[in-house]
């Protein structure tokens, strides 16, 4: 199977000026009849024919400039459509095809989603609907006419803004939407049925007025307001932060319940995923409500960064993701908490990036190949492509940064563009050279750098020595050295900062080193005392830092960094260490656990920490992110009994102390989804979670908050706890809990996670069992994810069991999977990443579980690519 390559990159030789678009929406069916003007490029050859995308198409009528062709002059199937010899000018095609979104089970396309008609395009879902240039270089203004049957589809909507709208006779209806803009044919969308909406409006800095709406079920209208108000935050901050306004006259969202992944930036018509529009808080945890607000944003965020410029090809996704998950994130760090913001952030990209950039699946954020384009929106384009820039910003102060932004929009607006041309504004704008810069767009794997220090008293100098390296990763065995921005400080033996007088050996800019080859001594001259450095404040780089500092020292960084982020991280590094030494064998000694408790117990008394912050502070890590630091051979019985060892070791003496701040933290407020209460619910939570894990006092405090909660968040947490330790009443509170909430799909979802976190050995069994019930929804992406995502990527000890039954069980819902929506099952097979990572005996039965599948029939082009690449 092919192979598609960015060095092959070529313009199209005829362009699409403009496309009207007819839908006819039926019960039975759906005609859609295209009327593309097309012309050729300056400089094309005449004759050279015109091949337009298709896939899974059957042509009925095929019209040029108005009259039928004869059937010599192209050539059409169900992957493409191919005119011979077409006119040297420009033209109109006219094509007639019939869909049938109701049998469209991949969500690619225009499918049904509980009766509502709706589309996805990205990236390569538009050639299900008629066949175009599908590639985001075509950029085309759009004019759609909807006819559809009024009861089952009082409500039309597509991309821009409404033109007429009337009776079509019969039961039907129609409406006329245009969009000025245009747009790459993946931000085309189209809706049709019969839905509920909210509506408000919002005031530009230019002091236009745009008409918001949110379309959802009937009955759930009171659940979107969250979203609603999410919006107009996100209008407001993208004016405020980067200047930049709101284009159309009207903003729709529309929430679906089966849809592939989040979201989508549609233009004018941002349809998403129900869970993450829903809201209430009977039914949403904190989590969801922060989830809501973060990804309402980005899909705002993108009608600069991704609509109004765009994409030239498909390797240059990041330059739309990267950059508008590194917006969505400052959005969240300016409406809530920056350090908890920052953590949170940092953590997502440990548990999820790193795996993946450490893996078989590993590639850079700018990919230079793929042959399953929808394989690539991963976490390495999405959250380390964020990570770049924030570099960048990093790098260029945040003056300079918004000076180069600028010019992104002034010299791009209306354009489908490159990483390059990304790279070269900030150059423009702040007059620097960013060539060794960019090498992390295109280099794979997650840098490894290696600290060691010095410090000599009678010369009063300090030395700090810093080595990078990189890994080799499929298909880049040679890496080059990156320039990694360094943020940091040198701390005194009383805590507070320290000065130097001089400094060589390299690229020092106030508190930034400019860290640009395999490695560098800096010297500080001028220093009193041994000082304790601070490096990589805020996670200054996507690296992974292995370094001389002890635990004394981890610990002294855990109470006397001005930086959040590091005390939070020194404590981190401490119990990964520690849980890492127990699973490999080694013993602690008491006093580095009285230490670590100490520090944690400190923090948790500063009344200067935030709780938000705290319950991060004293999370301990997750055995993957340990299974990580190993690196190898892991045993994953064996991390999961270490980590349970730090906490009990870490509770013990403390329970009583721990259970009554616990207490101390219980509120009678009526629920509000802001950062201050959420933030006292993590750290209570928190406690919950180390008192269930470390000392008999947990469980029965679990199954009280379970059956006493006033709010999802509450109950939620509980139950999860209860069924990650699997104490005494897990499997009680999961039946009553499902007893409870079948009735409602997103928080049955919550259900699946839980049951697929728990631990114990008959686990596959019972998930077997629900997948394999009568009334399982399984076309639902939701509910599949929500089972079988949580299982992969964190229950380590039972997806990879000895006796090889969790591969197999994935390995065969993978292929039935696949055959109704191949996106969803490529997604989960991504979790045998963690194979190389393994003990032998474990990796080998991985192996044999993914060879089995590899030798069935059928299998579709995404999994067949994650497949090869995982066997390579
Ligand atoms: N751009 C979409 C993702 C499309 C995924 C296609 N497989 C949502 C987002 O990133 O904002
Ligand atoms: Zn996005």
């Amino acid at each position: 199977e092919h192979t598609i390559y960015l060095k092959d990159y070529a313009p199209t030789p005829y362009r699409i000026v403009s496309a009207d678009l007819d839908f006819r929406i039926r019960e039975e069916a759906t005609r859609v009849r295209a009327q593309l003007t097309i012309e050729p490029r300056p400089g094309t050859e005449p004759g050279t024919p015109l091949v337009l995308d298709g896939d899974e198409l059957k042509l009925d009528s095929i019209a040029m400039d108005g009259a039928p062709m004869v059937l010599s002059a192209y050539t059409s199937d169900a992957n493409g459509l191919t005119l011979v010899e077409p006119p040297p000018r420009r033209f109109v095609l006219e094509t007639e095809v019939t869909l049938k979104p109701e049998a469209n089970t991949r969500l690619m396309g225009l499918y049904r989603s509980g009766g509502t008609w709706c589309t996805q395009c990205e990236p390569e879902g538009f050639r299900r609907i008629t066949y175009y240039l599908d590639r985001p270089d075509i950029l085309a203004p759009f004019k759609v006419r909807m006819t559809a049957p009024r009861s089952l589809a009082p409500i039309l909507l597509a991309n821009g803004n409404l033109l007429e709208q009337g009776d079509a006779g019969e039961d039907m209806h129609y409406a006329v939407w245009e969009d000025p803009f245009p747009k790459p044919a993946y931000l085309f969308a189209l809706v049709a049925g019969d839905l509920g909406s909210i509506t408000d409006s919002f005031t530009t800095m230019s002091g236009r007025e745009i008409a918001l709406a949110i379309y959802c079920a009937h009955g759930k209208e009171d659940e979107c307001h969250y979203a609603m108000d999410s919006l107009k935050r996100s209008m407001a901050w993208d004016e405020r932060r980067f200047g930049r306004e709101y284009d159309l006259d009207v903003f729709n969202i529309v929430a679906v319940s089966d849809f592939n992944f989040g979201a989508m930036e549609n233009k004018g018509l941002n349809i998403f995923n129900d869970r993450l529009v829903f809201a209430k808080p009977e039914t949403a945890t904190d989590a969801n409500y922060h989830g809501i607000e973060r990804v309402i944003a980005h899909e705002y965020f993108h009608n600069w960064t991704g609509n109004r410029i765009t994409c030239r090809d498909w390797f240059q996704l990041c330059l739309k993701e990267g950059l508008t998950v590194y917006r969505d994130q400052e959005f969240t760090s300016d409406e809530r908490s920056r350090p908890v913001q920052r953590i949170h952030d940092v953590q997502n990209l440990r548990t999820n990036q790193f795996p993946e950039d450490g893996g078989p699946l590993a590639h850079p954020p700018r990919p230079d190949n793929y042959r399953e384009i929808n394989n690539f929106y991963t976490t390495t384009v999405y959250e380390k492509g964020a990570e770049v820039v924030r570099m960048l910003a990093t790098l260029l102060g945040e003056a300079g940064f918004r000076k180069g932004m600028d010019l992104y929009f002034e010299r791009h607006d209306g354009e489908a563009t490159t990483i390059e041309a990304f790279l070269k504004v900030f150059e423009d704008a702040n007059g620097v050279d960013l060539a060794q810069f960019g090498i992390w767009y295109t280099q794979a794997g997650t840098p490894q750098v290696d600290v060691t220090d010095s410090y000599d008293a009678a010369s009063q100098t300090y030395t700090l020595t810093l080595a990078q390296k990189v890994d080799p990763t499929p298909g880049q065995a040679e890496k080059q050295p990156l320039l990694i921005p360094v943020r940091f400080g040198l701390i005194g033996p009383n805590g507070s900062p320290m000065g130097w007088t001089g400094v060589s050996g390299g690229e020092v800019r106030d508190d930034l080193i400019l860290f640009d080859r395999a490695s560098v001594t800096l010297t500080f001259t001028g220093i009193a005392s041994r000082p304790v450095p601070s490096l990589f404040r805020g996670f200054s780089a996507p690296v992974k830092v292995t370094s001389n500092l002890g635990q004394e020292q981890l610990l002294f960084l855990a109470r006397h960094d001005s930086d959040p982020f590091n005390r939070w991280d020194a404590l981190q590094t401490a119990s990964t260490a520690l849980i890492a030494d127990a699973a490999r064998g080694k013993d602690w000694s008491g006093t580095d656990i009285d230490a670590l408790r100490q520090a944690l117990l400190d923090t948790l008394d500063d009344p200067g920490l935030d709780p938000a912050f705290k319950a991060q502070a004293i999370a301990i890590p997750a055995a993957t992110v340990v299974a990580r630091h190993i690196g190898h051979d892991v045993d994953p019985d064996a991390v999961a009994a270490a980590r349970k060892r730090l906490m009990t070791a870490m509770v013990g003496p403390v329970a009583e102390r721990l259970e009554a701040k616990y207490r101390a933290l219980s509120s009678s407020e009526p629920y509000s989804p802001d950062a201050g209460q959420a933030g006292r619910r993590s750290l209570r939570n928190g406690l919950l979670g180390l008192l269930v894990a470390g000392s008999d006092r947990g469980a029965p405090l679990a199954t009280a908050q379970y059956t006493g909660a006033a709010n999802m968040t509450d109950r939620y947490a509980a139950m999860a706890i209860a069924a990650h330790y699997w104490t005494g009443d897990a499997q009680a509170i999961l039946g009553d809990f499902r007893t409870i909430h079948a009735g409602d799909p997103l928080v049955f979802d919550k259900w699946l996670t839980a049951s697929a976190q728990a631990p114990d050995d008959r686990v596959v069994e019972r998930m077997r069992a629900i997948l394999a019930a009568p009334d399982f929804p399984r076309t639902n992406p939701n509910r599949l994810r929500s089972l079988l995502g949580p299982f992969v990527m964190s229950n380590m000890v039972q997806f990879a069991r000895k006796d090889g039954a969790g591969f197999r069980f994935i390995t065969e819902a993978v292929a039935e999977i696949d055959r109704v929506n191949p996106q969803v099952a490529s997604r989960i097979l991504t979790g045998f990443r963690i194979l190389p990572i393994l003990e032998p005996a474990r990796r080998d039965k991985g192996r044999e579980a993914l060879a089995a599948l590899r030798d069935r029939e059928g299998l579709s082009r995404n999994v067949a690519d994650i497949l090869d690449r995982l066997l390579a």
